[in-house]
């Protein structure tokens, strides 16, 4: 008989009980790809939408050999692949921020390319491919990770691929390893490096002078993936939103009860406010900031402060000496006089990488301040120290300001408190502070993300099999059954200013001001300030009916009639 402790080691290394469960959750296909239990991979023919961007013309100049083979054009099913070939050999890598249900594109992939084929994992990332570090998945490797959360089965990082060295490296890998294809899983980032590989690999890599294909898989719990109704959303964000949903939920139901708490709360996202207005039309606090919409009104941070004084003292009068402000992680940037600063910022540490990296830590924001003009010296002197560090802290490999490490939460809340001894030193004020983030990427995925990402691994594998390079794999039509799609890379470039120079890139969707979600919120917001009328979402469902809800913002967004996904 096993004692207790017996059980204990059992759960070491991710196997309790929850976990075995998980895996044996049953996952619906798209009908396109035939029988749920045997999917098979399908060919693809235009679907008669062609992507036109801003920059086309220019994308077109240094994309050619991608564009002339896409003309831009969507691609949808045009039925199974009776012709699907045998022998190929394709890499996966997971690029960026883990989110849950990567290891279900893994899965899908090798479902769909079968054993007539071989599939090779990257570890960690696009380092990995650099390095050539690959090695065989077996059938046996994918049973363990479905549906299982995280990246751990291949792991990620952040290298952007982009001296000529790391690209030869790359082909290097390509030709040791005998590739046919490359599968990028990643957000924008990781996709426009996606899409500038698929132009670099498109031909003469092999001795016949052939290519290796380039696909890209919609990752990033940010939500800032999206195109239309082409890509309502990238995989990821619902578990992570589910998941801060949760904790929100129990925050708001501890102020209810405690009665004397404010819940300052920095929500994960890093630039659009995606997960903000998803996890407030979940949650409905008293106070929800939208970046987007900050940018818009051209507010100040004095102006946001008081707005939320003006709440906290108007809810005090009526007894309500608690609440919750929801704030994105980005919201820094979309201050009208902060990102005029953080940009300004930009380029000054960028021109003077070596003296700035030479200076002490104790004289560097007087350095930074004697390169800025009057106006944002002005202004980043006047801020604390806890934020002025992490503003001069180093970029990431994409030259992002790492967001994520500014305490926006505790800025607001400091300020709030001052502002709110000034309209009335007697309404009380204490406030928490929090940062949601990291915990809400690897949680198991809901089974929204786990169909989702399913599927995404069988258009995935299915676009390869048909020799297609440069795509996205895309899922639409997700209330209604889903149906696998492709979106040309180059459909969804622009020329954006970075790190001091022009690049092309894959613009990050922002949450539009009149997007049906948006407007929800707008509608409502005020009533969700004056009385408490939030609602605590609890965990995440993976049984029954109250597990096949895809995100709210989803369904709003693409006028679904319920909140219910359907595939298959
Ligand atoms: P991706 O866009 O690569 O998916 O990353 C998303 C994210 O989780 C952001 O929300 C956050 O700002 C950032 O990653 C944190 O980065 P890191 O994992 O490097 O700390």
């Amino acid at each position: 008989m096993s004692t207790l402790s017996d059980e204990l080691l059992k759960t070491e290394k991710h196997n309790s009980i929850f976990e075995s469960t998980v895996r044996a959750l049953a996952l619906p296909v798209c009908a396109a790809f035939g029988d749920a239990a045997r999917p098979l991979p399908i060919a693809f023919a235009a679907s008669g939408r062609v992507l036109h961007t801003r920059d086309g013309d220019k994308v077109a100049a240094k994309f050619p050999d991608s564009v002339k083979a896409s003309g831009n054009a969507v691609l949808a099913s045009a039925g199974v692949n009776r012709n699907a070939p045998r022998g190929r050999r394709v890499a996966v890598l997971f690029s960026g921020g883990p989110a849950a249900g990567g290891h279900n594109v893994v899965y899908g992939l090798k479902r769909v390319l079968g054993a007539g084929n071989t599939l090779l994992g990257v570890r960690p990332g696009p380092k990995g491919l650099i390095h050539g570090n690959l090695f065989e998945i077996t059938e046996a490797d994918t049973e363990l990770i479905i549906n299982t959360g995280g990246f751990d089965f291949l792991g990620t990082d952040r290298t952007k691929i982009k001296t000529d060295a790391q690209f030869n490296h790359v082909k290097e890998t390509c030709l040791k390893h005998a590739l046919d294809a490359i599968v990028v899983i990643g957000g924008d980032d990781s996709n426009t490096n996606a899409a500038v590989l698929a132009e670099f690999l498109f031909k003469g890599v092999k001795a016949d002078g052939t290519g290796v294909q380039v696909i890209g898989v919609p990752k990033t719990i940010d939500g800032d993936l999206q195109s239309g109704d082409l890509l309502p959303i990238s995989f990821g964000f619902d578990t992570a939103t589910k998941i801060y949903g949760e904790m929100v939920g129990n925050l708001l139901q501890d102020t209810r009860s405690s009665l004397k708490y404010w819940h300052f709360i920095k929500l994960m996202g890093r630039s659009a406010s995606h997960v903000a207005l998803e996890v407030a039309l979940q949650t409905k606090p008293a106070i929800t900031l939208i970046s987007e919409e900050i940018a818009e009104k051209k507010q100040s941070l004095a102006a946001i402060v008081d707005q939320i004084a003006q709440a906290v003292t108007s809810r005090a009068a009526k007894g309500l000496n608690h609440g919750v402000v929801l704030i994105p992680e980005g919201l820094i940037e979309f201050i009208p006089e902060m990102n005029a600063l953080i940009a300004e910022l930009n380029d000054a540490l960028a021109r003077h990488a070596a003296q700035f990296a030479a200076v002490a830590d104790a004289e560097k924001a007087a350095f930074a301040e004697g390169q800025l003009t009057p106006d944002n010296a002005r202004l980043l002197a006047s801020l604390p120290a806890y934020v002025v560090r992490m503003l001069l802290a180093d970029r990431d490999s994409h030259g992002n300001l790492q967001v994520s490490l500014i305490p926006t939460e505790q800025l607001l809340a400091d300020m709030v408190k001052a502002r709110v001894k000034a309209i009335d030193a007697h309404v009380p004020f204490a406030a928490h502070r929090h940062f949601l983030g990291y915990e809400g990427r690897c949680g198991a995925p809901t089974l929204f993300d786990a169909a989702y990402t399913y599927n995404l691994g069988l258009t995935a594998g299915s676009l390869i099999l048909d020799g297609r390079t440069g795509y996205m794999a895309t899922i639409t039509d997700l209330d209604c059954g889903g149906a696998p799609r492709a979106i040309p890379l180059t459909g969804l470039l622009n020329i954006e200013r970075r790190h001091g120079v022009d690049e092309f890139v894959i613009e990050k969707a922002l949450v539009k001001m009149d997007s049906p979600a948006m407007r929800y919120l707008l509608s409502r917001r005020a009533a969700w300030t004056a009385d408490d009328l939030f609602c605590s979402p609890g965990p995440r469902q993976l049984w029954g009916s109250a597990a096949r809800q895809m995100p709210i913002c989803v369904a709003l967004n693409s006028d679904a009639k319920s909140l219910e996904f359907r595939i298959g």
